[in-house]
């Protein structure tokens, strides 16, 4: 049976069609766009789960959210393979560790910058502190990056995937180009994949490619 993925624009719901692509599992895709006032996702999705939140994905009757949740099942419903954790066990570590930091302690600050951004001259007097705080995970992510080619070790995983929106994010909102050359590079190499540019056609506008 075939997934579907309920998928918002301009979201972290990409890397979930990305995977897909990867993985070649046949996929359709329901697309949301955001409320363009209040730029939150519209209320449809709350039908499909209720913190209407995406990516959300339904498999053989099951509605399954959260993007490292779904990563995994995905994986395992495609029985591991290069994409899945290493075999040595440091890299399997990283691999979960990795899926597990992107949204749990990233994407915070990430959202932090975002929400300061919006805020305009009220924002500012928190500025400097977001600022700081983001830019520790960032110098971190960018000397993890430059012991080894990708998030897990020598080879692409979805690690790299999971990865992938919170420094999207990043390098637009902490414009990252020119101070972090190891995170830009490995941005130009994820961007050059024919599977994400394939994601990229079948999700609609995405603004951090
Ligand atoms: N940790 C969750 C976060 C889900 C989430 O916040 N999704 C955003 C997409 S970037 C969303 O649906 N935002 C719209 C809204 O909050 O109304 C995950 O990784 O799946």
């Amino acid at each position: 049976m075939a997934i579907i993925v309920h998928h918002l624009e301009n979201s972290r719901s990409q890397r979930v069609l990305w995977l897909l692509e990867e993985l070649g599992l046949p996929y359709t895709v329901t697309r949301y766009e955001r409320d363009r006032k209040t730029m939150l996702a519209p209320p449809e999705l709350r039908k499909i789960h209720p913190l209407g939140k995406s990516p959300v994905i339904e498999h053989q009757g099951r509605i399954i959210a959260e993007t490292a949740t779904i990563i995994e099942y995905l994986i395992a419903l495609a029985k591991g393979g290069p994409l899945g954790p290493p075999e040595d066990s440091d890299g399997a570590l990283r691999w979960r560790y990795f899926l597990d930091y992107a949204e749990g302690s990233l994407m915070p600050p990430m959202l932090l910058a975002l929400v300061i951004g919006k805020m305009g001259p009220f924002g500012w007097p928190a500025r400097s502190f977001v600022t700081k705080f983001a830019m520790t995970h960032i110098d971190y992510v960018e000397a993890e990056l430059s012991q080894r080619a990708w998030f897990a070790g020598p080879e692409f995983t979805a690690a790299d995937i999971m990865m992938s929106f919170p420094l999207e994010a990043a390098r637009a909102r902490l414009k990252l180009d020119g101070k972090r050359p190891t995170i830009i590079d490995w941005l130009t190499r994820i961007h050059a994949r024919p599977a994400y540019q394939a994601a990229l056609a079948k999700g609609g506008p995405y603004a951090y490619a």
